[in-house]
């Protein structure tokens, strides 16, 4: 373990590498097996100011870059991650815990969402239309806001940060950007690499800490306009209302309780492997992980036994080995609140088909490991049907009709993703149009978003905004329309028009 020589970390802030005002530090650990992974500043309010007032800075320059040139910043910055991948991968399966192929694939979201939005450079389309009046131009434009507060989650530690930061910046804003506490390498990585892209100084800004004392910092920050949040629906609920004081745009991405709904004609062992890979990769740890599984009574019994066979085959094990299935999850609180979960099942009757303890043995003690586990038997109102638990656990809930799978699917707060496997057209079709979620797939599991469409739910897993494609956009900038009068005389609008 290198704990005794663990490297120091700064904040990045101006185009400078600096310690906290504070001069106070933590340590990242890895959830694998506690080895350390950094020292990073425990920075504080004066930090955040010292950012934004460098972020600020940065704008009135940023902001006139040619749109254009702003893009081909992004398209060097995915050029140099795409040339890093498996160094900054091998990172998050020690930092953050996911298998090394998920974790590739966390990096690859974020190599293709920065040439998604290195293209808008050349695009952030406006509307023109045609005038009522004659000689007259119309036309809608997008403006950047300002100094962007960017907060972000460890389960996605590079694609989330790469959803944030880079529609932002390409639209002409500056960024104030505070990782989780849980993965400041990763964070600490992904500006590095961009600012060797040549992101001019001031730019994006990196300022480690705590939620209470960096985050809170941002959201009160009377020159920081935008919030964009991924975390817990009462985290945002509360960023929501301190934002409100300065009338912030907040963009808000919480959670979810998402459903895998297996009708009675579907492809079953299609639908086991989308059921192992949405509830049990990441170890649960998505957003859009599948922590229910709605069924079909024809098919119950077969599917149950079926999913168990193959989750009892699932080995634990660190992200970095290659024959690892599912890693740790992220820290000793995750792995007790899921745990208290399957006591809370337990105690409401559902019946354990597997797992539902704390992983030991073969070191697997020095992490945070915790057994695949299934539920059977779930009623829709239970607890471990309804909360979102966030670690490999998934839930089996009976239903006889399409109707009661889409109302039982419906009938939680959260509104991410939602997922239908079926033969019939027509069941996908009333999936597709009645499963109130951001997202919905036919024949796959709840996982596997593109970074070219939209990416966010309803209900309580947001406020309306979307993450990611042309959506995002919408998050970091703020339309202006534009009349240009070109007959010389007065015009009134609505009373100067033609017969
Ligand atoms: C999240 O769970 O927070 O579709 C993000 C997916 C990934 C992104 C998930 N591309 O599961």
């Amino acid at each position: 373990m290198a704990t005794v020589d663990a490297k120091n970390f700064q904040n990045y802030i101006d185009g400078e590498w600096v310690d906290a005002a504070s001069g106070e530090t933590f340590r990242s650990k890895s959830p694998a097996d506690g080895e350390t992974i950094g020292v990073f500043p425990r920075s504080g309010p004066a930090d955040v100011d010292r950012a934004v007032e460098a972020a600020e800075a940065a704008y009135e320059e940023w902001r006139l870059v040619p749109a254009p040139k702003r893009g081909e910043v992004l398209f060097r910055f995915a050029q140099l991650l795409a040339e890093h991948k498996d160094d900054v991968t091998e990172l998050m399966t020690h930092e953050m815990g996911k298998v090394k192929a998920e974790a590739a694939g966390d990096v690859q979201e974020a190599i293709d969402m920065a040439y998604y939005m290195g293209g808008e450079g050349r695009r952030l389309f406006g509307q023109t239309t045609p005038s009522e009046l004659r000689d007259k131009f119309q036309m809608s434009v997008r403006m950047p806001v300002g100094v962007v507060g960017a907060i972000t989650p460890w389960n996605f530690p590079i694609a989330i940060p790469s959803w944030k930061t880079l529609p932002a910046i390409v639209s002409g804003n500056t960024v104030v950007f505070k990782p989780a506490t849980d993965t400041p390498a990763l964070g600490e990585r992904y500006v590095e690499l961009f600012a060797e892209a040549g992101l001019p100084k001031g730019v994006l800004n990196i300022v480690h800490g705590g939620g209470s004392d960096v985050g809170q910092r941002l959201v009160e920050h009377p020159y920081v306009p935008i919030i964009t949040f991924t975390g817990s629906r009462d985290t945002g609920v509360e960023v929501t209302k301190t934002a409100a004081n300065n009338l912030k745009h907040v963009h808000l991405e919480l959670g979810g309780k998402n459903a895998i709904i297996v009708m009675d004609d579907a492809d079953l062992d299609l639908a086991v492997d989308g059921i192992v890979w949405s509830a049990f990769g990441t170890s649960g740890q998505r957003c859009t992980a599948a922590s229910r599984v709605i069924v079909h009574d024809a098919v119950y019994d077969r599917l149950a036994s079926r999913l168990v066979e193959r989750v009892e085959q699932l080995r634990l094990g660190p992200g970095w080995e290659d024959d690892t299935d599912v890693g740790p999850v992220i820290n000793k609180s995750a792995l007790e609140k899921i745990h208290a979960y399957t006591e809370i099942g337990q105690d409401e009757g559902a019946k354990l088909l597997t797992g539902g303890e704390v992983a030991g043995g073969n070191g697997l003690e020095n992490g945070f490991y915790y057994t695949p586990t299934v539920f059977g038997d779930v009623r829709p109102a239970m607890r471990i049907a309804q909360e979102e638990i966030f670690g490999p656990t998934t839930a089996l809930i009976r239903v006889s009709s399409l109707d009661d799978a889409i109302a039982v699917s419906n009938g939680v707060e959260y509104g991410l993703s939602s997922s239908i496997f079926s033969r019939d057209v027509n069941n996908a079709f009333r999936a597709m149009r009645d499963l109130n979620t951001g997202i919905t797939y036919v024949n796959a599991g709840t996982i596997g978003a593109e970074v070219h469409l939209p990416f966010g739910g309803t209900k309580h897993t947001g406020n309306g905004h979307r993450e990611a494609g042309q959506a995002a956009l919408d998050v970091f900038t703020e339309w202006k329309s534009i009349y240009v009068d070109y007959s010389g005389k007065l015009q009134r609008a609505q009373i100067d028009t033609e017969e």
